[in-house]
């Protein structure tokens, strides 16, 4: 899916997310299998205008916008629609795409209405871990693949490779790799044992506080973003269970995923975890954990039916 014909390729079947303030929109739809045109799988499309660069800024108006036509002119107020040159610097849509998408793919990119949940550790040990056991490996090919350096290795920015506390930091798939205001980059951890939020101990201090430190170094020296310019957050529900932090341009608010009730910054992570006593259980096996779960998420059923039995007794 390289190219546009291969694109061209894609029959819609029906929109799964509109998203007017992200400028996307999510497409459910499939592609023909090459060998057997009577097969197909799912496919998602996520489409989403691009930022105008501000290096584009001086010479907007006299060299990029082609064409205009005027909405309204009051006063001294003047509003109208427009349309740009297309420009190799500055594409104007980004495209992601999963295929083969599965159920769990659909249900994360639908559109959905959020509940708030509290996960006490009874109902963590109970339905959540069950649950995070049960995905296939195959769920995190793609950390593997970057892991290994199959796939991203000419993107890694920094990579410690200590078995136990080590990490790579890349980009996120969902920055242009161009717009600073929007730099969206992650780090992931190489062990396998940890597969979330939960499972973080005193021991991982090292490996969080390196996390916090490189990143912070990288974007200085790449793209001279000073001290206190990141917004680093864990998700609790991620996606993906195999540990791994988001690192944000601390200005950027344009994404999901850094709201309260489901982003918890890395820096009262560290805090908790340092405030942690030296046996025992850890605080993130007795925190009841509270957070914005879709109703179309497979966790969903299990945690509200749960809850409403425990209100019960
Ligand atoms: P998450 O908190 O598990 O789930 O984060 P979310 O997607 O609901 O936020 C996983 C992060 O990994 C997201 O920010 C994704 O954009 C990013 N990501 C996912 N995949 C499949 C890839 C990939 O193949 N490469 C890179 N670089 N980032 C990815």
């Amino acid at each position: 899916l390289k190219d546009v014909e291969a694109l061209k390729q894609f029959r819609f079947e029906r929109i799964l997310n509109e998203d007017p303030f992200a400028h996307s929109l999510a497409l459910l739809g499939s592609f023909p299998d090459a060998e057997d045109p009577d097969a197909t799988q799912s496919a998602i499309i996520r489409v989403e205008k691009t930022a105008l660069p501000a290096s584009f800024a001086p010479t907007l108006l006299n060299q990029f916008v082609k064409d205009v036509q005027l909405m309204e002119n009051t006063n001294i107020y003047t509003w109208l629609m427009g349309w740009l040159k297309s420009s190799r610097e500055a594409p104007d849509v980004k495209i992601n795409i999963v295929y083969p998408a599965t159920e769990t793919h659909i249900r994360k990119y639908s559109s959905q209405d959020i509940t708030m949940v509290h996960e006490t550790p009874e109902l963590y040990q109970k339905i959540v871990k069950p649950y995070i056991i049960s995905f296939p490996p195959s769920r995190t090919q793609w950390v593997e693949d970057i892991l290994s350096g199959k796939s991203e290795a000419d993107k890694i920015l920094h990579k410690d490779p200590s078995p136990e506390d080590g990490y790579i930091i890349l980009p996120d798939m969902k920055w242009d790799l161009i717009t600073v205001s929007s730099l969206y980059i992650m780090a992931i951890a190489l062990s396998r044992n940890i597969r979330s939020l939960r499972d973080l101990r005193k021991k991982h201090l090292p490996m969080l506080r390196s996390i916090h430190r490189e990143a912070t170094r990288i974007v200085k020296e790449r793209w001279g973003l000073g001290e206190g310019s990141l917004r680093l957050f864990v998700h609790y529900q991620p996606s993906y269970y195999h540990f791994h932090v988001h690192i944000m341009n601390a200005n950027y608010y344009g994404l999901m995923g850094s709201t309260v009730g489901q982003a918890h910054l890395l820096d009262d992570i560290i805090s908790l975890l340092e405030l942690d006593p030296d046996s025992g259980p850890s605080i993130f096996e007795r925190v009841t954990l509270t957070y914005g779960l879709g109703d179309l998420h497979a966790l969903y059923e299990p945690l509200r039916k749960a809850q409403v039995e425990l209100q019960q007794q």
